[in-house]
């Protein structure tokens, strides 16, 4: 692999744990045996291959597709406030989020293949769709840092609710209530004005002690949670999979950056260790029909047409992604950024990156604890123009306005 690879920012500063900011020198520190605790950031991109919308991304993001849901403003379906309100249109989300749904992605598998070798110290996600669960990661690794659908209560008395009940309102479409004191029920997924579960600020320092990152597939642009690649150490390699460059990523003397798919991404790295085959028999595993086809090709019997045009069509993606080289296209990109002024000193790890996404800005609650401060900004009479809602706009015009006070 060469040095189209990667796309460091500072070609004048020397890495100093790999040989070269490139996948195979990377492939060659994890093989090298030093590597044994791996620390993997995941956001809603690695689950978009799954057939789940991210939120962010133009046109085909979740925020771009909401006004059949006629909310006030896009991000209203998260919102906590708005919940209590009007349940409806987050459990019309739900129903069609809700696991079970989708398989899990070759990325998935790929962080279960790192925990499968013992390289796996801890997931980190942003994601509530239970994906990397399905894929067989366990429990103890993963810090669901906004929640998930694993788990759901009472929103007014905290009980917990049974998973077969909500699951049969969800799929009947109806809003479940708390039997006890008729609250609201929700997921526990993280709502905006919502803290974060105990898990995260449990492990939030244990970054510190990782000797890979691996990120993939995630704006970085919610706070607390985007905070965590900071963590790292200067020294230690941090890798970067996404279509688009985040979160100062790239400022550091060891990081890789793979501005691509993140299925493609993963393979590549899969491959350059050694790794592929076992990949793609792991991932083979989660396919809803694999036991149905496993069965039927022990049994002799041929396949229909479909399922030969299928199989073809899967071989051939998998060819093409492994064959594209899409980071070149976005090396300049890299380059250019880089050009504009972006710094690259052992602080600009922590600052870099956009002001809702420093480290230094966490914004502490009275008790100590972080909220989940991507707030919404003031109830509007109309939907808002998909792209004047990013983020990390809102975020930092919210942090302004308000003087860093997260609740509003
Ligand atoms: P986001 O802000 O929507 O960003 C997604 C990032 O992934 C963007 O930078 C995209 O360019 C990138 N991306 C999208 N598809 C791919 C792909 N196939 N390969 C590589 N990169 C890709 O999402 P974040 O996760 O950063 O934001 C955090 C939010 C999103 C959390 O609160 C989640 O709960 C929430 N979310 C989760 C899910 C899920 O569980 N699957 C879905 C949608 C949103």
């Amino acid at each position: 692999m060469g040095n189209e690879e990667s796309s460091p920012v500072d070609e004048s500063r020397p890495p100093q744990t790999l040989s070269e900011r490139t996948v195979k020198a990377l492939a060659d520190y994890i093989l090298s045996g030093k590597v044994s605790k791996i620390v993997v950031m995941t956001g809603a991109g690695i689950s978009t291959s799954a057939g789940i919308p991210d939120f962010r991304s133009p046109e085909t993001g979740l925020y771009a597709n909401l006004a059949r849901l006629n909310l006030p403003y896009a991000e209203a379906v998260f919102d906590i406030a708005y919940f209590r309100e009007n349940p409806e249109p987050f459990y019309a989300l739900a129903h069609e989020l809700y696991p079970g749904k989708f398989r899990p992605t070759v990325t998935h598998s790929f962080i279960r293949l790192l925990y499968d070798k013992g390289l796996l110290l801890k997931l980190f996600t942003q994601n509530i769709d239970c994906l990397e669960r399905e894929a067989g990661v366990p429990d103890d690794k993963i810090v669901e840092a906004h929640g998930s659908f694993a788990r759901q209560s009472c929103i007014d008395c905290t009980r917990p609710y049974p998973r077969e009940d909500i699951e049969r309102h969800i799929n009947a479409k109806e809003i479940p209530r708390c039997p006890v004191c008729k609250g609201l029920v929700k997921p526990e997924i993280v709502f905006f004005g919502e803290q974060l579960p105990a898990a995260f600020f449990e492990n939030r320092t244990l970054p510190m002690q990782a000797d890979l990152c691996i990120v993939l597939g995630t704006s970085l642009s919610v706070q607390p949670f985007a905070s965590l690649p900071g963590m790292i150490r200067e020294s230690t390699p941090r890798l970067l999979i996404n279509k688009e460059r985040v979160g100062g990523l790239g400022s550091g003397t060891d990081d890789v950056l793979l501005l691509e798919d993140c299925d493609s991404g993963v393979r590549k790295l899969a491959k350059a260790c050694g790794w592929l085959e076992e990949l793609e028999a792991l991932w083979s595993k989660t396919a809803p029909k694999a036991a149905a086809e496993v069965a039927k090709a022990s049994s002799g019997l041929p396949k229909t047409k479909d399922e030969a045009l299928n199989d073809e069509i899967d071989k051939l993606t998998r060819e093409v992604d492994d064959a594209l080289n899409l980071s070149k296209r976005h090396e300049e990109k890299v380059r250019g950024e880089k050009t504009s002024g972006t710094s690259s000193s052992r602080s600009a790890r922590k600052t870099s990156s956009p002001t809702s996404t420093d480290p230094g800005n966490l914004h502490e609650s009275a008790d100590g604890n972080l909220n989940h401060i991507f707030m919404p900004r003031t109830v509007t009479a109309t939907l808002a123009p998909a792209d004047s809602l990013h983020p990390v706009d809102e975020a930092k015009k919210d942090i302004t306005a308000s003087g860093g006070d997260d609740k509003q």
